[in-house]
């Protein structure tokens, strides 16, 4: 059988350890490093799929948890698939639903055959298991299908993230024993154990003894420190194996994105560029730009003049605060549009760097420019 998903790395950065590579999927061969846009309920929120495909956006991701409750995944079936349903034909990668249940609903209860929790648009009680969650994610026809795991708080006991990371991995085998298409459609593990290196292991062994396609490390950016979270990432994408793809889930502030390439991180997700971006928030190489602030009334200057974007080239800091400030859709397409950009062409220069064997260089010159405290 051909997997559905394969990883090729093409050369690591001498300086920083850093992966350059490609991935090559059912729907197109994407360049990683890379950062994902969110389309949680299919659609990147504000964005045609034209304009993500005009930004440079390869791979989408969108939710199973979301698309279950609505539309439902057997409408999203029958219109052919998630890429016909939203006209979007590049990479998708589908979240199992595992961590919008533990984010989005209450009442929940975990048993070993799944989770017991109310629908947080109407309080319906719902269940949601691991063959459960696959056949969803079988329907929606994603290139890319994650585990359906349990992603523990932070801070957790010890003993809980134990209990917690062994029946994930019993997850895992039942994920993967539900895959109707692995041909198709590849099913990504998931690693946790929270900021624990001997409980890592314990996951990581677990689940590379799986051989899944590629392999995720999740429960990280829940609250801890990010020097935690760092630390945890060194000791973990170690234990991965080097031929397979690594993302790290729910990632994506621009210094994490770095931070994360240089410890061995090819994928990225987060909400982060098109949430902020909606309450008028423009991620820059100078730092981060508050564009309702009264200063940039009379400023007609682009968002971020180092940014080549269609946005940049076209609008000004005045006219788009005026539109935020009004509350007029226009405004928050034009900051979307711009961060997703920013962070998209940010994962383009950090892979030229690693081409050169120059990412700790690079690093350092854009956290000195944006202004971050070195970790
Ligand atoms: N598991 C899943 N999705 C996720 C996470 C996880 O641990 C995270 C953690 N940052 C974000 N999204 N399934
Ligand atoms: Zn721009």
């Amino acid at each position: 059988m051909t997997a559905a998903v394969t990883y090729e790395c093409i050369k690591v950065c001498q300086q920083s350890g850093a992966r350059l590579g490609k991935l090559h999927t059912p729907h197109g061969t994407f360049d990683t490093p890379m950062f994902m846009p969110v389309g949680t309920l299919a659609t990147v929120k504000t964005m045609s799929p034209e304009e993500l495909k005009e930004m440079g956006a390869g791979v989408i991701l969108s939710n199973t948890y979301h698309l279950w409750l609505r539309p439902g995944e057997d409408i999203v079936e029958e219109a052919g698939g998630l890429h016909q349903f939203m006209n979007w034909d590049q990479g998708i990668l589908t979240d199992s639903g595992g961590f919008q249940v533990f984010s989005l609903s209450d009442l929940r209860e975990i048993t070993e055959e799944g989770v017991h929790f109310r629908n947080h648009l109407n309080g319906e009680k719902l269940f949601l298991t691991p063959e459960k969650s696959i056949h969803i994610q079988n329907a929606l026809g994603s290139d890319i299908m994650m585990a359906f795991d349990e992603c523990p708080p932070y801070p957790a006991e010890r003993e809980y993230l134990i209990d917690s990371l062994e029946r994930t991995s019993r997850w895992a085998e039942r994920c993967l024993a539900a895959n109707k298409h692995p041909d198709r459609q590849a099913l990504f593990g998931i690693v946790q154990g929270g900021v624990y290196e001997d409980l890592r292991k314990r996951s990581a062994e677990a689940l590379t003894s799986l051989d899944f396609p590629g392999y995720a490390v999740g429960g990280l950016s829940v609250g801890e420190p990010k020097d935690l979270m760092y630390e945890a990432l060194e000791y973990t994408t170690p234990l991965l194996p080097t031929n397979k793809p690594r993302y790290l889930m729910g990632v994506g502030s621009p210094d994490a994105l770095v931070e994360g390439a240089i410890r061995g991180i090819d994928m990225f997700d987060c909400v982060l560029p098109t949430r902020i971006a909606r309450n008028g928030t423009c991620m820059t190489s100078a730092g981060r730009l508050v564009i309702r602030n009264a200063k940039y009334a009379r400023d007609f200057r682009p968002i971020d003049e180092q940014c080549d974007c269609h946005v940049c080239k076209t609008y000004s800091r005045a006219y788009i605060r005026h539109l935020v400030k009004a509350n007029e859709t226009f405004g928050f397409r034009l900051t979307t549009y711009h961060n997703l950009y920013f962070l998209i062409k940010l994962m383009e220069r950090v892979r030229d760097a690693i081409r050169e064997d120059r990412l700790i260089d690079f690093k350092d010159e854009f956290f000195e420019q944006y202004g971050f405290n070195q970790p």
